[in-house]
């Protein structure tokens, strides 16, 4: 081994050149964790080299993870260097030469990629002028002042005063579809895991105010939110331009902006986050909590009232407006879900009749989370519910779902390879986000079962995400060697700055090709998880999003500091 040593320090280190087929995670592994790369050359052995030092820490044997995967096209092979716990910096080279960006094994690889992500939602917002002292070069002074007008398509006319909340991704518009399962998603990953989301210094302007940060983030959005909800208690669909804005800075946006009809999904997924926001806000301000409780019934109320999706087969845009329209003709799910969180915030058996009459209506979880289809949160809210008359024999029943959901989830895993839990056909405008979904799935899986696979799925999700795909790319600005820098991100593009606005998720590979970007490139004999270019063009792979942002939030934290479940039933 000594002489393989010295052999390899000076004929192998010297020449680190890095080779495009050496994918690892950028951000870094964890020491007591499992951690591989996949390579798709031709190699037997790998060594496992200190930068600093060109000493060999680790070496083995390349053992094939996918011939001829579907989804990249490649034969892959893994290396696993799982039992290197050793802090330090350091590169995987093959005994064939070739080798990959340097690495860091440390307990605190995560940290950055946490923090960037969260306080990305403060770069998002809107309304307010973000300072130097908060967002250094990035500042800009306060944007959509004038918001909104009443669009005639409401049925009404005038203004309402709609300013703050976040703008919903690459666009300006801000939508209540997708505020409710990026609110959702945030409050979860506090509400369960209260010790890994209780940072208070992310230099945001609440920070130090003894109110965990994420929490002042989501309070940003749901102080807009009051303000979509109408009298009767339905809440407007969303509030957008006519058009995408040009690629302007916010506060050079001076189109009218308009509030849409009222939606019961958005409606329901309203009541869902007020409800919640109510229980996990009581213990910092009450009569905060009491708002949103109110608000949160109002619009239970307003769907109570309209038993039917309203409009009715769903919201669509009205002519001559051409934003986003997140399209949902199904509202059962966000029901469901505001009818569960009203029931764990208040205990009362109208909300808890509801839940147990429909919790089953069709599979109990056959779906991830995702801005239509937000069942598998409500699901996940009755399993781990405090309340003492929760029903045992309707949590046993969701239990199982949820673990058989995981098993195939690691099925999925197995096939693919690179450990992701979407097949080829799934590639899809925003996947990047259902592979974090899965992955915040996987993890309630394990919190649950104790069942290490799934925490240790979970983890190759992050991985993918973090530069272990086909595209040697970390998908998150401002992380890794080889981040996305050229997001299609509207302030990103338009200021000054070299590199984008830190923390962002880009929607990633997108078989459906759906700019004319992605259509020029790439075409339907293109491997699924190749559809994918870094340039601010294209925005059917290259976006961010909330929703996108507050999965990546919710997985990135939950690995990035230790921290129990906080589940346990008080009864
Ligand atoms: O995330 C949405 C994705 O699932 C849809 O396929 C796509 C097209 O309808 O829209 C995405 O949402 C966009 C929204 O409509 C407007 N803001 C940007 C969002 C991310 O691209
Ligand atoms: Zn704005």
């Amino acid at each position: 081994m000594n002489t393989l040593k010295s052999f390899l320090i000076l004929n192998l280190f010297s020449f680190q050149i890095f080779a495009a087929n050496v994918f690892i995670n950028q951000a870094g592994y964890l020491p007591n964790l499992p951690k591989y790369f996949y390579y798709s050359g031709q190699a037997d052995s790998f060594y496992i080299i200190e930068k600093s030092t060109g000493t060999i820490y680790y070496s083995g044997t390349l053992v094939l993870s996918v011939k001829n995967d579907p989804a990249t096209a490649l034969t892959l092979y893994k290396g696993d260097f799982s039992d290197l716990e050793r802090e330090g910096i350091y590169f995987v080279k093959l005994d064939n030469g070739d080798s990959s960006f340097s690495f860091e094994i440390s307990s605190d690889v995560f940290r950055s990629a946490m923090e960037k992500s969260l306080k990305e939602f403060y770069y998002q917002r809107c309304g307010i002028a973000l300072t130097p002292e908060y967002a250094g070069e990035y500042n800009h002074p306060a944007c959509h002042l004038s918001d909104a007008v009443l669009h005639s398509s409401t049925g009404e006319s005038g203004f309402i005063e709609n300013t703050g909340g976040w703008h919903d991704a690459g666009d300006y518009g801000k939508y209540v579809i997708n505020a409710g399962i990026t609110v959702g998603t945030l409050l979860m990953a506090y509400e369960y895991f209260p010790e890994k989301f209780d940072s208070d210094n992310l230099n945001i302007p609440e920070s130090g105010n003894g109110i965990p940060d994420i929490l002042d983030e989501v309070r940003f959005e749901l102080e807009w939110l009051f303000k979509m909800q109408r009298a009767d208690g339905g809440v407007y669909f969303k509030l957008t331009g006519k058009f995408f804005e040009p690629f302007i800075m916010p506060q050079e946006d001076k189109e009218e902006r308009y509030i849409y009809q009222v939606s019961s999904p958005g409606t329901g997924n309203f009541a869902a986050i007020m409800a919640r926001a109510s229980r996990i806000f009581s213990i910092y301000d009450s009569s905060f909590a009491k708002t949103c409780l109110e608000a949160s019934i109002l619009a239970w109320k307003f769907l109570s009232e309209h038993p039917h999706i309203f409009p009715q087969g769903g919201f669509r845009n009205p002519i001559g407006t051409n934003t986003g329209y997140y399209y949902d003709y199904d509202d059962s799910d966000e029901r469901l879900w505001a009818a569960v969180e009203l029931f764990e915030s208040t205990a009362k058996t109208e909300f808890h009749n509801y839940f147990i009459d429909h919790y089953n209506d069709a599979a109990i979880l056959d779906s991830t989370m995702w801005w239509r289809n937000v069942k598998a949160l409500a699901q996940i809210t009755y399993l781990f519910s405090k309340q003492s008359s929760v029903l045992q024999e309707v949590t046993d029943n969701i239990s199982i779902s949820l673990l058989d959901y995981c098993n195939s989830l690691k099925e999925r895993s197995n096939r693919n390879g690179f450990g992701i839990t979407i097949n080829p056909g799934e590639y899809v405008w925003g996947c990047n986000s259902e592979v974090l979904n899965n992955a915040i799935l996987l993890i309630f899986g394990f919190e649950r079962s104790g069942n290490s696979d799934f925490y240790n799925k979970a983890l190759t999700q992050l991985n993918y995400i973090l530069g272990a795909n086909a595209l040697n790319k970390c998908f998150v600005t401002g992380v890794g060697s080889e981040p996305v820098m050229n997001p299609h991100h509207r302030p990103s593009g338009a200021d000054k700055v070299a590199d984008p606005v830190p923390g962002i998720i880009a929607g990633g590979p997108n078989q459906n090709l759906q700019d004319a970007l992605l259509d020029s490139l790439f075409n339907n004999s293109t491997p699924p998880a190749l559809c994918y270019v870094d340039h601010v063009n294209s925005y059917a792979s290259n976006e961010n999003a909330i929703n996108w942002n507050a999965a990546l939030v919710f997985v990135v934290g939950y690995f990035n500091s230790e921290g129990k479940m906080n589940f346990e039933n008080d009864k």
